[in-house]
């Protein structure tokens, strides 16, 4: 679903004057308040980052204040919310945005970015910048950094002995949970299976009753959220290289000083860089916890994941929207 470019603009126009009313308060009282909210745990390493790094960088003059579990606000709801006043920050993703800006959809065709280290490049390359300039001026939102959530896996409940996973064919009839907006299901689609939208924060129950066949999150995310208690293998599909964004409101941005922009800029990437080294070594280390755990992990033929699902995005609807020239680009930025 696209929001409409009339609907943007009065939401931004809207956050703007909120804010400005709520800063002049916050003002007069000392700091701006910054809500976050997000879906993940608070044992997720962006979390951590974000509670550890950022916070305290900000703390003279902002007020971080973060909301996990989507306590707060429900998933794929946050960027609205921002852009009405309603909350200041999120941790969003390129299919998030590709729901109000269709070119987004680029990042989120599987296997296009290579690794953490290719986001960050590709971050900071002019090509994005008529990608985050859009962002900021029709949806009030400032993409402050890249966070690295991780390589995307293909998490089962039955196992390995039911049903092996070595090719998109052998995912054919399995029921599996892919997020709710479009190119999520596309990208479950891509994989062979038969995509189920469903918010984050229902996920451990769909596989504990078996609503659902499987999930696809990186292995520090089967952890956090304890997917590896009610599923029995992992299928190292690595299908996505999952890259999210530290989001703020621009119109607090805005209010914000210089000095104090370029000192949260700053808490935003150090944060960000946090974060990315932590979950890169958790996605090593935590294998050999999941195998203790009883659950099976192994290599698919990731070739053949890798054409499949290349072939059934440059077949789709989805590369139409995608800029002239920018695959390449982000391609020639990578290894
Ligand atoms: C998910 O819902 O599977 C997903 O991994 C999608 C991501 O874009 C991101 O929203 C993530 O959930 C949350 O941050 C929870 O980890």
């Amino acid at each position: 679903m696209k929001t409409t470019l009339t609907r943007r603009a009065i939401l931004a126009a809207t956050a703007t004057l909120t804010l400005a009313l709520s800063t002049g308060a916050a003002l007069a009282q000392d700091k701006i308040k910054l809500r976050l909210s997000s879906v993940n745990t608070e044992t997720d390493q962006r979390a951590i980052a974000l509670v550890e790094k950022f916070g305290p960088a900000i703390a003279e003059f902002a007020e971080f204040e973060p909301h996990w579990n989507g306590t707060l606000f429900q998933q794929g709801t946050e960027l609205e919310a921002i852009a009405s006043g309603d909350l200041e920050m999120s941790i969003t993703s390129a299919q998030e945005l590709a729901t109000f800006f269709p070119e987004w959809s680029i990042f989120t065709a599987g296997y296009v970015l290579q690794d953490a280290d290719h986001q960050v490049r590709v971050f900071n390359d002019p090509l994005m910048d008529p990608f985050k300039q859009k962002v900021e001026e029709e949806l009030g939102v400032k993409l402050l950094a890249p966070m690295y959530l991780g390589r995307r896996q293909v998490n089962l409940r039955m196992p390995k002995s039911e049903r092996t996973v070595m090719t998109p064919a052998d995912l054919a009839g399995v029921n599996l949970r892919m997020p709710g907006t479009d190119a999520w299901q596309f990208l479950g689609k891509a994989l062979g299976a038969n995509p189920t939208p469903m918010a984050f924060t229902e996920v451990y129950t769909a596989l504990q009753t078996g609503a659902v066949d499987g999930q696809d999150n990186p292995i520090p995310t089967v952890v956090d959220s304890k997917f590896y208690e009610v599923t029995s293998q992992i299928v190292l599909t690595s299908h996505l290289v999952d890259w999210n964004f530290i989001a703020l409101s621009k119109a607090a941005f805005d209010s914000m000083t210089p000095e104090q922009q370029e000192t949260l800029q700053a808490a935003a990437w150090e944060a960000a860089d946090y974060g990315r080294a932590n979950q890169l070594a958790k996605e090593e280390e935590l294998v050999s916890f999941l195998k203790e755990q009883g659950l099976e992990i192994y290599e698919p033929d990731v070739a053949a994941f890798r054409e499949h699902v290349q072939a059934e995005y440059l077949a789709s609807d989805f590369a139409k929207d995608w800029p002239e020239g920018v695959l390449e680009q982000v391609n020639a930025l990578g290894n």
